[in-house]
């Protein structure tokens, strides 16, 4: 078995399990996913809520994991709403976060991977992507604040990409080519 095929993504969310299997398939590797909602640990760091996250889904399934922990860093309201960006996101909206951002329009999504129960100790990959915020939403595909962010390098919000678009310029994308290169470029590690 390939060190990918011997791990389980686990996710509440069926868009990140599409984005993040389209990626593995791309590598020509088949993607196991559990879907069911972890426990998340309220803190300001993305990668202690992941970490913690794959405990908990490890703790579950008892075999090797990952999970992945994303949010939107919008520069002008000093990093909101990071990672409350699923709360805010059901609350305020899409409407409600753009009437909060004037000028300064710049913005960061982030994503952090965590792998728990492959190796001896817990892998964590990041990727952010820089770009702006749009002024009002466009585009059908994808979830979340996907209608409103327009990442450095494109002119479409990250919901007027296909999936396999949007994986080019994502902070998820960028997270899991480092974990796909982690697993498939230096396999003497496991
Ligand atoms: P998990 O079960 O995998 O945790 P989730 O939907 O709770 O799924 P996160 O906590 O990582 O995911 O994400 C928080 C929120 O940030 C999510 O609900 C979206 O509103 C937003 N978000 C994350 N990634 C996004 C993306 O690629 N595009 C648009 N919005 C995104």
């Amino acid at each position: 078995m390939s060190p990918g095929e011997k791990l389980t993504f686990v996710t509440s969310n069926r868009h990140k399990a599409r984005e993040i299997k389209a990626l593995f398939r791309s590598q020509n590797v088949k993607l196991n996913i559990h879907f069911a909602k972890t426990m998340e640990i309220q803190s300001e760091n993305l990668a202690e809520i992941a970490l913690f996250s794959s405990i908990d889904a490890y703790n579950y399934l008892r075999r090797p994991v990952f999970v992945e922990d994303a949010g939107l860093f919008v520069e002008e309201l000093n990093g909101f709403p990071g990672p409350y960006s699923s709360y805010v996101y059901s609350t305020l909206g899409l409407d409600g976060l753009l009437r909060l951002v004037g000028k300064n329009r710049k913005a960061v999504f982030k994503s952090v991977v965590c792998v728990y129960g492959l190796v001896d100790r817990p892998l964590l990959f990041t990727g952010n992507v820089s770009g702006v915020i749009a002024p009002k939403p466009r585009g059908k595909h994808g979830f979340g604040y996907d209608p409103i962010f327009i990442p450095s390098g494109s002119g479409k919000t990250l919901a007027e990409m296909s999936v396999a678009e949007k994986n080019r310029f994502s902070h998820r994308g960028r997270a899991v080519r480092k974990l796909l290169r982690w697993l498939y470029k230096d396999r003497r590690k496991i």
